[in-house]
């Protein structure tokens, strides 16, 4: 199967699949699409054929189905794979991990607004400014750092329930996020944080990033160029 996906730097979304699949070894070709979204441009031609909603990841397997949306993506590939802990195997922590999958699809929208995932970029000072003026952020963090020492406490770590899971990869760019605008969390968010940055998935994910050396504008509210 196919996974299509956006620029490895910017698409958090994009890295939540890829980093599930690449955790559990499940093979695939990943597609990437540049975020080029001009009159023409490779995105511009194609994304109707393979997304309905224009937007990635979509994993689309070789008889042609196609499943958008992470969420969907995660419950097919752990459908598929009914011998991988791709979800906790407690009923009770599946339920909490689920929980907190459907916290980040759709909420924390202070965090990402103000703080977009563009990991080979550091804002130490932007993360500090915003830290110092904008409340909603504080609480996004505030809600996320308690949320995340919930779960450890109750599973003793290193990841959310245990070992990695697809509430793990959910997290993973949040992990990115925290680093790059240097966002404060207490100790127990800290060690996730570096935990969910130092699993190999995520390791592979970030290094693609970095290789990567494109500049998108419509992705990028602090620099005016790469190295600005
Ligand atoms: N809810 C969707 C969000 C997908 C999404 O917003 N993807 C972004 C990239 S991270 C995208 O495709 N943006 C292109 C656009 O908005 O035109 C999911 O979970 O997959």
């Amino acid at each position: 199967m196919k996974l299509y996906i956006g620029n490895k730097n910017y698409s958090s979304w994009s890295m939540r699949s890829g980093v599930l699949l690449a955790a559990f070894d499940i093979p695939f070709e990943e597609v990437r699409l540049r975020f080029d979204f001009s009159a023409g441009s490779e995105w511009t031609r194609t994304i109707g054929d393979i997304s309905p909603t224009r937007r990635v990841p979509v994993l689309v397997e070789d008889d042609g189905f196609a499943v958008w949306e992470t969420l969907a993506i995660a419950e097919y590939v752990a459908d598929r794979h009914p011998e991988l802990p791709i979800w906790p195997r407690n009923p009770q922590d599946r339920a909490r991990a689920r929980s907190l999958c459907a916290e980040m699809h759709g909420g924390f929208s202070r965090l990402r607004t103000v703080c977009p995932m563009n990991i080979e970029a550091f804002f130490p000072d932007v993360g500090e400014t915003l830290w110092q003026e904008d409340a909603a952020l504080r609480a996004d963090v505030a809600r996320m750092d308690a949320a995340w020492c919930d779960a450890l406490a109750a599973s003793g770590g290193p990841f959310l329930f245990g070992g990695f899971s697809a509430a793990d990869a959910y997290f993973a760019p949040v992990a990115v996020r925290l680093s790059r605008f240097g966002l404060p969390v207490s100790e127990a968010a800290a060690a996730y944080r570096d935990a969910l940055l130092a699993h190999p998935a995520v390791e592979d994910w970030i290094a693609d990033a970095m290789r990567e050396q494109d500049f998108v504008p419509e992705d990028e509210p602090y620099r005016q160029a790469r190295h600005a």
